[in-house]
């Protein structure tokens, strides 16, 4: 009988963070504004900042970008009408893309240059009677969006503008007998919503709602004998799940279930030697979103001095959510 076995091999050991090499890859990320790849990912163009902006702080590289062009950029992004911020001017706002301007603008410390209060109006605009949220006014609901709403309350300090009891038992109605979550209720347990749901529970203050060693021994056996980890079983290794994995394991108390050794081998094997910048497993192209999660496990696991440290629940430079005087819970055991 054939096993497919669903793993990479590494084979091209990169032992070192190529530190210069990455600050370059996103410092000069969009320059070239007619770069294919750059004008056909427009429709997330603010989670792309978000996610650059991010990952130079932590390298506490963030004066290689211009802070006052992308604050203009965010302030172009409001809509004047609903107060939801789009990924790019001329687009519908949505509070995936919402989420990532505040991120932004908490991380140069000046909120204050968007409408605050037409922002929380648009994430109680989305909240429905059963507690869920819509991503905009199209009317999908998904967990994200219930993590999106949580955070971004929180870091504008506005959490009274939804009703979080509602919200809450949404998010439980989405859990799963092997102690995950899912997207909603009867859907999947899948990583990257696991992180989601975990993170809500964090900024919500409802962590004891979660059968913890069910959910971490379920996120231990995404680890592949590569180090690496996937999001859901029988799928391939990537980057990314090093963060949502690691950070849900974190805000656990439970980091140390996982071989922290291999999965850095993993993550670090990620890396582009030539460009700079981290693809989602070895040996394939890099882009900016692995490029975060991939430094954000790593600040995560600790080992690198490097990096300044991030926080887990809003994978943000946990100065700036000290700055913002949050206070995120997580499990310690
Ligand atoms: C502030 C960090 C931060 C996040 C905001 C949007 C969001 C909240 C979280 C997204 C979590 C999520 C659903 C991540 C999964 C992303 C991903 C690459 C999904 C891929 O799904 P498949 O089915 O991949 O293509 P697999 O790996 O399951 O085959």
């Amino acid at each position: 009988m054939a096993f497919v076995k669903n793993d990479v091999e590494i084979k091209n050991e990169i032992k070192e963070l190529l530190f210069d090499k990455h600050v370059e890859y996103i410092a000069n990320h969009g320059n070239d504004k007619n770069d294919f790849e750059y004008c056909m990912t427009e429709f997330l163009r603010m989670s792309g900042i978000y996610w650059g902006v991010t990952a130079l702080d932590i390298m506490n590289q963030l004066d290689k970008i211009d802070r006052l062009s992308i604050i203009e950029f965010i302030k172009q992004c409001q809509c004047p009408i609903t107060g939801g911020i789009s990924p790019c001017i001329g687009h519908d706002p949505h509070i995936l893309y919402t989420l990532s301007a505040v991120q932004i603008l908490c991380i140069y410390d000046c909120l204050n240059e968007v409408n605050v209060k037409a922002i929380a109006k648009y994430v109680n605009s989305l909240q429905q009677p059963d507690g869920s949220f819509f991503g905009d006014k199209w009317g999908e609901v998904d967990t994200r969006f219930s993590f999106c709403a949580v955070a971004i309350l929180a870091l504008i300090d506005k959490m009274e503008s939804i009703n979080i009891e509602k919200a809450v038992n949404f998010v439980m109605s989405c859990s799963n007998s092997d102690g995950g979550f899912g997207s909603k209720p009867n859907a999947e347990s899948h990583a990257g919503l696991i992180y989601c749901c975990v993170g809500f529970l964090s900024i919500t203050d409802q962590l004891h709602r979660l059968d913890c060693e069910k959910l971490a021994w379920w996120l231990c056996e995404r680890q592949l004998p590569s180090g690496g980890l996937n999001g859901r079983p029988e799928k391939l290794p990537d980057v990314c799940y090093s963060w949502w994995v690691l950070a849900s394991l974190t805000i656990m108390g439970r980091l140390h279930w996982i071989n922290s050794e291999k999965l850095e081998q993993f993550i670090l094997s990620c890396q582009d030697n030539e460009t700079g910048g981290f693809s989602d497993r070895t040996g394939n192209l890099p882009d900016i979103f692995h490029t975060l999660f991939g430094l954000g496990a790593l600040s995560l696991l600790g080992g690198n001095n490097n990096l300044k440290k991030i926080n887990p629940t809003f994978c943000m430079p946990e100065y700036v959510i000290e700055r913002c005087n949050i206070k995120p819970k997580s499990i310690v055991i």
